[in-house]
């Protein structure tokens, strides 16, 4: 694994919390009604947007999902905007006219969460196609997980990313649950990377609830993209901290392997790697300090923040056009 120093796990480990927290606040904010329609907390999986993110380039793009939140902030959404998209307010990403699952920005190069799953994969796989077409140099990371490995889409995207060595990453976060369907019932593979080779692409299972691992392994994948071999798939083995959606308790959810799940908390081991790597107590209370200071902002502006005009909204409906993101 490419070593990481203390400065770059602490970064990590703040952008782990300030997941954390975002996706907390969110879902109280939540059931005090200011969030509507449909919420996919990724408590639990932070440690793979951050570790997978962690190891790109600013100019670098990533395609999400529905599970989208700890992208955007890994990428370098600022948490008081996506809250105000999440509110529906004017100040969001997209202008409230998006939500949860569109939060999205051309200038972080974030190409848009997405609520058809597996629907990103050929998103990120055209975008793959457009950089090699201008002999760019930056590469897709496409997200997925487990129940869009069973989509059209996945296949596709992969066989064709593949054919034509294109610079793209696809991290399959499989947090082994697709709604209430588990993996084992959906797939007769043990490791869904396997299925990489029908494609013609490495593919490697991790732990994806270890940031630094999930960097470590995001560097052979990233030195194949960048020199033209074409793509990889990279399987990240997780766990939900709860439901599927906000609204779902999850209890279908086995119980002793949640605790297992749990006890191997991506913050908690980023904290204990930081420990190791000499981060003392006060530093790592700093940091809690600060990103709790950054949410209490978020839900703020969010809440202050204008409703979009509704004069607005009809006048776009009216010209068949929407307000596309910044
Ligand atoms: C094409 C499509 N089929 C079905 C759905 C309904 N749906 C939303 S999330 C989901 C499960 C997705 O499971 P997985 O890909 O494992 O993602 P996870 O929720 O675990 O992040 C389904 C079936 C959808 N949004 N899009
Ligand atoms: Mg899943």
């Amino acid at each position: 694994m490419s070593e990481i120093g203390p400065q770059l796990l602490e970064q990590m480990y703040e952008t782990t919390a300030t997941i954390r927290r975002f996706e907390q606040r969110a879902i109280e904010q939540y059931r005090l009604g200011q969030i509507r329609g449909y919420l996919h907390p990724y408590l639990g999986q932070e440690g793979i947007a951050v570790g997978s993110i962690a190891a790109i380039e600013p100019d670098d793009y990533i395609v999400s999902t529905h599970r989208g939140h700890g992208h955007a902030i890994a990428k370098g959404h600022d948490p008081r905007l996506m809250m105000a998209e999440l509110f529906g307010k004017e100040t969001g990403y997209c202008h409230g006219r998006g939500g949860s699952m569109h939060v999205a920005s051309r200038a972080i190069r974030n190409l848009g969460a997405n609520g058809v799953v597996a629907g990103g994969l050929g998103i990120a796989t055209g975008s793959a196609l457009a950089i090699k077409q201008r002999a760019g140099s930056e590469v897709v990371v496409a997200f997925c997980s487990d129940g869009a490995s069973a989509n059209g889409m996945w296949h596709e995207s992969m066989n064709l990313a593949a054919i034509w060595d294109l610079p793209v990453i696809f991290v399959l976060e499989n947090n082994q649950y697709a709604v209430s369907t588990p993996i084992r019932d959906s797939a007769r593979v043990e490791h869904l990377s396997t299925r990489a080779a029908g494609y013609g692409m490495p593919g490697v299972t991790v732990d994806g609830n270890d940031a630094a691992i999930v960097y470590g392994a995001m560097q052979e994948p990233l030195r194949r993209a960048r020199a033209g071999e074409g793509p990889s798939l990279l399987e990240c083995m997780t766990f939900r901290h709860g439901g599927h959606h906000v609204n779902d308790p999850g209890l279908y959810l086995p119980a002793e392997q949640l605790a297992h799940w749990k006890a191997r908390d991506p913050l908690v081991l980023l904290r204990e790697r930081l420990t190791r790597a000499g981060v003392g107590e006060a530093e790592i209370a700093a940091i809690d300090e600060r990103v709790e200071q950054l949410l209490e902002e978020a839900v703020e502006f969010a809440t202050a923040s204008d409703n979009p005009s509704i004069d607005e909204f009809r006048a776009e409906i009216a010209a068949g056009e929407l307000a596309f993101v910044s």
